[in-house]
Formats: structure tokens, C-alpha cells, sequence
């Protein structure tokens, strides 16, 4: 873990939070991509966000989508959105990214390089927790075709069952998953169900390079948080279509969620 910087602003007394992540992701030399957030700041970074809420109708889907570069936020300088949607069996996800220098040369299972292609990332803390040691999921998928899962940093921890895809498009590529209930050892939702979700990519331009990259991220990260940080999650409301009672019920559940969060931090 990169070092966090001193300072003599922090409260006496305030509880040091360590943010979750990504292993890969710390190996990177950033050079003005996602940077640890400048103290005092950095509590209220990773206050839980309650911006970020995707209804996803179950068989008609949403879309997640104008993804932003932190710590401004600014726009990316190619577009990413993401298609969501869900059934019995699985999460399934569609993300369309625009895309004029695309690279993907990395091959191989978990793969901790794949950050060097184009790629996209979901993150997904099952149930809301707002646990970090609980089972937050990350799966990569590089326009390779290489995928990289991991459970709570586990690189021994694969998602029985994934199905992955991605092709090239007239300007840039798609990548789809299919991420079953049961490769994630839960359950499908319930109506009203709520989960953190996080969907990121990161953009080469048109070779792995350190410094021009660009990492996006659809949930806001407005402090330079790093972008997997569980507490800044978005989140999906599970809910049959038409179901506004299960909607409210939903956005309830996350405001119950946040409000604990506040109370233990
Ligand atoms: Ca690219």
C-alpha cells in the first residue's frame, strides 16, 4: 500500500479509515491519475455517497453511464456507459466504450497487468454491506478477452460460471459480462434488494502508458479517492418493473445503510 502522506490537520483523536482496493491498481505508478486524498479532506471522501443510484428494472435494464475522471471531477476524454441488467440466473452487464487507441495484449486468468489494456472493471459489494471484509467482488475484463476476479483482494477466488465477451465497434469496443447469483455465492435479489456497485475503465492511448492513461469511474470520486474505495460505491435497487414500492424501499434500505455507516465511523 502506498504510503499516506503526514499531516498536522488531521483531529486529534479521528479514526484513521485504510480504504479497500485493488492490489493491481496500487502497483501503479500514477502520475496524475487517482491519487490518495490530500488530508483534511480525507474523511469526507469516504463518507458513503448517496448520489449514485442505479433502479435497475429487472428485464428492462438501465444505464449507467457519463463516467468521470478524478479528482475533479472531469469528463474522460473517451465515452463509457454501461448497460445493466438482471435475471434469475445472473447480473448481466454491457459496457460500450468509445475508444480510437485501443490496446489489448495481455492474456492469462488473473492477470494483474490487464490494467495495461483498455479494460473494464465492476465492483460489486453484495447486499450493501459497507464491509470491507465482507465479499466485495472485482471483475476486470480486458478487451483482450482476459478476465481478472477477485474476492475481497482473494486471487484464488473465481466466479463459477462468468461469461464474458467483448468485440470491437466501428469506434472503440464492447465488453459484456454475465455474473451469476450463484458463482458469487448468493442468492438472486429480492424486489427492493440493494447492492454497492462501482463500474470503471481504464483508457491506454494506444499503448500501456503511465502518464497519459486515464482511469474513469462512474460513481464521483470528489476528493481523488481511490476509485475502488468500497465506501464511494454506487449502488443498483433491484426491482421488478413498474415496482415503485420496491423502489422506495430500496432507497430507503440505503439511506438505513448510511446512516449506521455515519454512526460507526
Ligand atoms: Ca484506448
Amino acid at each position: 500500500m502506498k504510503p499516506r502522506p503526514e499531516t498536522t490537520t488531521r483531529p486529534r483523536g479521528s479514526k484513521v479509515i485504510e480504504p479497500d482496493g485493488d492490489r493491481q491498481l496500487r502497483q501503479i505508478k500514477w502520475a496524475k491519475g487517482p491519487q490518495y486524498p490530500v488530508f483534511p479532506d480525507y474523511e469526507e471522501a469516504m463518507l458513503p455517497n448517496g448520489e449514485s443510484v442505479l433502479v435497475v428494472a429487472k428485464g428492462k435494464g438501465a444505464e449507467a453511464g457519463e463516467f468521470c475522471v478524478p479528482p475533479k471531477p472531469d469528463a474522460p476524454r473517451q465515452a463509457t456507459k454501461v448497460a445493466v441488467d438482471w435475471d434469475d440466473t445472473a447480473l448481466d452487464l454491457r459496457f460500450t466504450c468509445v475508444d480510437k487507441d485501443l490496446v489489448g495484449v495481455e492474456t492469462g486468468a488473473d492477470n494483474i497487468k490487464l490494467w495495461r489494456d483498455d479494460s473494464v472493471y465492476v465492483w460489486l459489494d453484495s447486499g450493501h454491506s459497507h464491509n470491507a471484509d465482507n465479499k466485495s467482488v472485482m471483475v476486470q475484463l480486458s478487451s483482450s478477452g482476459a478476465w481478472h476476479d477477485i474476492r475481497n483482494g482473494d486471487p484464488a477466488f473465481d466466479v463459477a460460471g462468468l461469461k464474458t465477451e467483448v468485440a470491437k465497434t466501428a469506434d472503440g469496443w464492447t465488453a459484456r459480462l454475465r455474473i451469476p447469483w450463484q458463482g458469487l455465492g448468493v442468492s438472486a435479489p429480492a424486489a427492493a434488494d440493494v447492492w454497492g456497485v462501482n463500474f470503471i475503465r481504464t483508457d491506454q492511448p494506444g499503448k500501456a502508458d503511465h502518464d497519459r492513461m486515464q482511469m474513469s469511474s462512474w460513481v464521483k470520486l470528489p476528493m481523488g479517492s481511490d476509485p475502488t474505495t468500497l465506501g464511494r460505491y454506487g449502488h443498483l435497487i433491484f426491482a421488478p418493473a413498474g415496482d415503485e414500492a420496491a423502489v422506495e424501499k430500496g432507497r430507503k434500505a440505503i439511506q438505513g445503510r448510511h446512516d449506521e455507516v455515519r454512526a460507526r465511523a
